[in-house]
């Protein structure tokens, strides 16, 4: 058995029960193979695999608070502290349901490459809980957020942990959760991410992910000698991510005809509205039933769907495995261009196969949706430096970084021979940076 294949073994094996972090595994390391071959005895020494593998802390704790019925709630708060070889431990925080142990350990052991493919000085780290923010109250939403910086603000500091957004984490939350670490610990310090731009937050951070997603894909289909240009998009999800991947897509000439929460689907062929899906996103909160209801040219279906529309490019921005093998089947045969991944991991692996062995252009999540923790670095800086940067100076150096992660990974795929393999491209390039850090500090 090669050293890969006995790790993936091992680590899925001590960790049971925890599917989502078994297929990051599973594709990063089988990705990365051939770098490890190269390096095999030792790594194998030092372990190298299994260190990366295995969180440097996890912490999981009780989260109390009182809903509007005066009834005390309790739900679990997770923050998973994964990898600090090239920086502080920087990833955002997830509010649903679904959260889990094991969905952690997925986003914060994609977020150590993809902070690295950055070329930012940012560790690899998540957290959450299972607490549902939707159908809460504004007070109900704060009460919560202050209950759960009441432990977390132990663990976390500027140069320590920086945690931000994600999915039903937003402005309000990370506002309210600010405002709880401040009066905690008296320090008024880059502590999060996404802050309100009264309270240290940069411009261009809400925008950071959908724009970069797309400046990322650009790049991608340049380099296959395409443009966005006169294309026909379609996008899953209508969060932040999404919604500013369908605001830069339209900028950049492309139409874009879907949009859909968790529990239906919007075909819009005259273009999704931008500033009505904001309000009825970020203003007034309500679902895409209600978009449809006030957009007379958009069609709603209940369920999934987006992927059965012909388009040429796909953006899936929901959530994890929202693409698997037949949605790929409908992208192939609907003669698709290319698929850029704005969710973590939003494609099973073998749906992702399936594309890359037909031809489909493929940016994976890790590489092109690491525009919002890029983003975030810059905040960190500029908060440091007790400076804010212009919308302009921020987009371009997002507009660059973007680029140049494109630019590492084709540099991987030809150093490896991987073809225009860039899921391989991206995991080989985050892997050898964090490896050679973690290689240089010694055995920690
Ligand atoms: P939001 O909470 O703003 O939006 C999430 C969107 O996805 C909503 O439309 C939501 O629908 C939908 N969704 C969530 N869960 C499911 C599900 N189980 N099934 C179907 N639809 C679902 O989150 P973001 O836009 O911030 O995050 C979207 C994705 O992008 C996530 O994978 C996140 O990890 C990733 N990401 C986010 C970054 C950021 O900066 N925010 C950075 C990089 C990646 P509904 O309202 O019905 O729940
Ligand atoms: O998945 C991600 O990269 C994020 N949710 C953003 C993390 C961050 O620290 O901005």
């Amino acid at each position: 058995m090669s050293y890969v294949d006995e790790v993936i073994d091992k680590i899925t094996k001590e960790n049971p029960g925890e599917p989502e972090f078994h297929q990051t595994l599973n594709e990063v390391y089988k990705s990365i193979e051939v770098v490890v071959d190269a390096n095999e005895e030792q790594y194998r020494k030092d372990a190298l695999l299994e260190r990366l593998a295995n969180p440097e802390r996890q912490i999981k704790f009780r989260v109390p608070w009182v809903d509007d019925e005066g009834q005390v709630q309790v739900n679990t708060g997770y923050r998973v502290q994964f990898n600090s070889a090239i920086g502080p431990y920087k990833g955002g925080l997830r509010f649903h349901p679904s959260v889990n142990i094991g969905i952690i350990k997925f986003l914060g052991f994609e977020q150590i490459f993809k902070n690295s493919l950055t070329g930012l000085p940012i560790g690899g780290g998540k957290g959450g809980s299972n607490f549902d923010p939707k159908g809460k109250s504004d007070r109900e939403v704060m009460a919560f957020c202050q209950s759960f910086m009441n432990e977390l603000y132990r663990h976390i500091g500027q140069d320590q942990d920086v945690p931000a957004g994600d999915i039903g984490v937003g402005g309000r939350e990370v506002g309210y959760l600010y405002g709880q670490y401040k009066r905690l610990t008296k320090q008024y310090e880059g502590v999060l991410t996404g802050k309100g731009l009264t309270f240290g937050g940069s411009l261009a951070r809400t925008e950071a992910t959908g724009y970069g997603l797309l400046y990322f894909a650009q790049e991608m289909l340049k380099a296959n000698g395409e443009t966005f240009e006169g294309k026909t998009v379609t996008v899953s999800g209508s969060g932040n991510v999404a919604t500013y991947a369908i605001e830069k897509a339209q900028q950049l000439g492309a139409k874009v005809v879907t949009a859909s929460d968790s529990t239906g689907w919007v075909y819009d062929p005259e273009g999704i509205d931008v500033a009505l899906l904001k309000d009825i996103k970020e203003v007034r909160r309500l679902r895409m039933s209600d978009y449809a209801a006030e957009r007379p040219s958009a069609e709603y279906h209940e369920g999934k769907g987006v992927w059965t529309i012909e388009a040429d490019v796909a953006l899936p921005c929901a959530t994890q495995n929202e693409v698997d093998i037949d949605d790929a089947k409908n992208i192939v045969s609907n003669n698709y261009l290319a698929l850029s991944e704005g969710a973590n991991m939003p494609t099973t692996l073998e749906a992702t196969k399936y594309l890359q062995d037909n031809g489909i252009l493929f940016g994976p999540a890790k590489a092109a949706n690491a525009g919002g923790v890029a983003v975030s670095a810059l905040e960190m800086s500029q908060n440091s430096e007790r400076l804010s940067w212009t919308f302009e100076e921020v987009d371009n150096k997002l507009a660059n970084i973007m680029k140049n992660i494109f630019k590492q990974i084709e540099d991987s795929c030809a150093k490896y021979e991987q073809g225009n393999d860039y899921v391989a491209g991206a995991n080989i390039a985050g892997f050898e940076k964090v490896a050679e850090a973690m290689q240089g500090q010694g055995i920690v």
